[in-house]
């Protein structure tokens, strides 16, 4: 994938059935001294991006990893902010979330319009993005720290009309979240439904440490699989996860 439009790219894979796979890399919990090493292992493999974000994250740590994976790599690098604070211009791209699953205000338009003086003058490319978060089994940061509830499983069509109304709202993805860590990733009938009524790509993250999780995601119609905490943990689980040629 190059590093210009992005999102053209994310089109021609899901055109050309071409799955996709993006690595998470949390700035308050990526070791700079191993970085070298992760990225190795990630260029070892199948993976198109590296998302860099998290829930909470020190001022100043996104632009230094940014910094210094782009020392290392030519994926694009982009932002997965939990909030206004880690946009930095010295990426390629960034995930412009709109935590639609929630009803705080904070995360469906104050973040957005704190973020403006750093997006104006900047070239990132802003990618517009329905971020629903969906119940994982376990309590994650996306939870704690929005003061938002994850919507229920139970509920598929209120949750299928959330990324219908995020998409009519002009969002361009829609990221299907089951948090950090999650217990249960996102299920793949979930995946599914939304992927037969939505026009634009579905991503899905949280939770997915196996081979089974990626493949399942893939197979029910994710377009894009975030992977984060399994690699943080070992990055050499990587080409476990992705042990088979078929998923790309
Ligand atoms: C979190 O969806 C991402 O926002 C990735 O989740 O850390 O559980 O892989 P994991």
């Amino acid at each position: 994938m190059h590093n210009v439009n992005i999102y053209d790219q994310i089109l021609k894979a899901r055109s050309e059935n071409r799955k996709l796979l993006a690595i998470l890399l949390d700035p308050d919990k990526q070791d700079l001294n191993k970085l070298e090493e992760c990225v190795k292992n990630i260029h070892g493999q199948q993976v198109d991006l590296l998302l860099v974000g998290g829930s909470t994250v020190a001022n100043g740590h996104t632009q230094r990893l940014v910094r210094k994976i782009k020392g290392l790599s030519s994926l694009p690098v982009v932002l997965f902010p939990g909030d206004h604070g880690q946009i930095t211009s010295e990426a390629d791209g960034l995930l412009f979330l709109s935590l639609l699953s929630g009803r705080n205000p904070e995360y469906l338009i104050d973040q957005q319009v704190k973020a403006v003086p750093k997006l104006q003058n900047s070239e990132l490319e802003i990618i517009p993005t329905a971020y629903i978060l969906v119940d994982g089994g376990v309590r994650t940061s996306v939870q704690q720290v929005s003061h938002t509830e994850p919507m229920s499983l139970g509920d598929e069509q209120k949750i299928l009309h959330t990324a219908l109304a995020g998409m009519y709202m002009g969002n361009k993805l829609v990221y299907l979240e089951a948090g950090s860590g999650a217990k249960n990733p996102v299920p793949g009938s979930l995946i599914s439904l939304l992927k037969s009524k939505l026009d634009i790509p579905v991503i899905a993250g949280g939770g997915i440490r196996s081979h089974e999780q990626l493949a399942g995601a893939f197979e029910s119609g994710a377009d894009m699989v975030v992977i984060g905490t399994a690699f943080e943990q070992d990055p050499e689980i990587l080409r476990q996860i992705l042990n088979d040629e078929h998923i790309h």
